[in-house]
This record gives structure tokens, C-alpha cells and sequence, in this order.
């Protein structure tokens, strides 16, 4: 298989992250969002949305949209599971994710945020910072009744799997994750230790730049 993906993208994070944890190995194959990649007709053909991440598995199909990616690979790869068999468990799970995903990530991706700075004039960093802050509220009260060492009970879900990469766009964007969200930093913490979400990182990817260029 192959995952094109970006270093800094959340959402391909979210993606390396349940493949770990699934115990599988892809090519990275790096699609540079700032230079513009994904809207060349060589991507777009992949991927008409224009966005990391894509997985292309061994016969050639194409999945886009890292919560329908990770959906397949516990479907195909049920062990260990990245979502809850309990049903309830498993809508939170997915309640979870998608304040992660539909509440936060799409106001403060890149698009978006190049948008609204050149087109709006708006303040790119007090925008994300605004919705960030909303979503990851959300999330510490209602992780205060699914949590056990991890967002929902005490093995990793997807929830998690969207949590850290958006814990990690928080922290740059020079949020107090420690001090603002306690329950959240835990969890994080907890994940960090696991080499699944250690190999993910994006200053562990093949395109991230050296130390100092970061
Ligand atoms: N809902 C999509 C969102 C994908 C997305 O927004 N990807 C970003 C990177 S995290 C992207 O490719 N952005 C391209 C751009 O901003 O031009 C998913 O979960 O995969």
C-alpha cells in the first residue's frame, strides 16, 4: 500500500497513526501541500477533493478522507481494534473524532486559513486559535465520561488517532495544551509513549525538513 501524505498534515498523522497501530507498512509518497502538489492534475486525478490523505492499496483503489481510511483498516484489519465493538463506545468513539474532524480541522487548514488571510483580511492564527480552542473544550468534557487511559476506555481508538495530530497543531500555534485541556494532555501523554504514534510523528516522515528548517 501507499499513503500519500504530507509531514505537517494532521490528517495524514491520523492516517500513519491507525496504520501503526495496526501493525502495517506503506510508501510514503509525499505530496508538498505548500508548494501547491495536490492541485496539479497528477493528484487531483487521485483525489478530486485535493487533500491528503490517500491510501492506495496493493490493486490500485483509491481512498480518500482519513476517518473513512481508518473505518476501512479496522474493517479489513480487525486486530487490535481502533474502534469500539460496543455500540455505544463505539458512536462516542465516533462522536469524539468528529468534533476533531468536522468542528476543527476544516477551519484551520491550509486552505482555508490562505483564504480568509488573503481574500478576508482575517487574522489566520486568531480564527484557528478560536476553533480550536471550541472543539478541544468540547472534547475534555465529554472525554470526562469515555476515558479511561485513552479517549474512549483504555486501549487506542480513532478518537485518539484525531486527538494528538490536533494536540500538536494546538501546541503550534502556541496553545497551552498542559495548562488548558488536563485531561486531554494526559491521554496525549499516554499516546506518546506508543511506538505506533512515535513512528507517526511528523518529524519521524521522510519529508519532514531537517531540525533546523522546521
Ligand atoms: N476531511 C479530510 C480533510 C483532509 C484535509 O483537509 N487535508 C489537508 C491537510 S490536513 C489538505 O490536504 N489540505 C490541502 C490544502 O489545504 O490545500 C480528511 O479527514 O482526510
Amino acid at each position: 500500500m501507499r499513503l500519500y501524505a504530507y509531514w505537517r498534515s494532521s490528517c495524514s498523522y491520523r492516517a500513519r497513526i491507525a496504520l501503526a497501530l495496526k501493525g502495517l507498512s506503506v510508501e510514503i509518497v509525499s505530496v508538498p501541500l505548500l508548494d501547491g502538489e495536490q492541485m496539479q492534475a497528477g493528484f487531483t486525478a487521485k483525489n478530486p477533493s485535493q487533500q491528503v490523505p490517500v491510501l492506495e492499496l496493493d490493486d490500485g483503489t483509491l481512498l480518500g478522507q482519513s476517518i473513512a481510511i481508518m473505518e476501512y483498516l479496522d474493517e479489513v484489519h480487525p486486530e487490535p481494534p481502533i474502534l469500539p465493538r460496543d455500540p455505544v463506545a463505539r458512536a462516542r468513539c465516533r462522536q469524539l473524532t468528529e468534533v476533531i474532524n468536522s468542528g476543527v480541522q476544516p477551519m484551520q487548514n491550509h486552505y482555508v486559513l490562505t483564504r480568509l488571510r488573503e481574500e478576508h483580511g482575517v487574522d489566520a492564527k486568531v480564527h484557528s486559535i478560536h476553533f480550536i480552542d471550541r472543539g478541544l473544550r468540547a472534547y475534555e468534557a465529554l472525554a470526562e465520561r469515555t476515558a479511561g487511559a485513552f479517549s474512549v476506555g483504555d486501549t487506542p481508538t480513532i478518537a485518539d488517532c484525531a486527538l494528538v495530530p490536533q494536540l500538536y497543531n494546538a501546541r503550534r500555534f502556541g496553545m497551552d495544551v498542559a495548562k488548558d485541556y488536563p485531561r486531554l494532555h494526559a491521554i496525549d501523554a499516554r499516546c506518546a509513549e506508543l511506538e505506533a504514534f512515535q513512528v507517526a510523528h511528523p518529524d519521524r516522515q521522510p519529508d519532514a525538513p531537517s531540525e533546523g528548517e522546521r
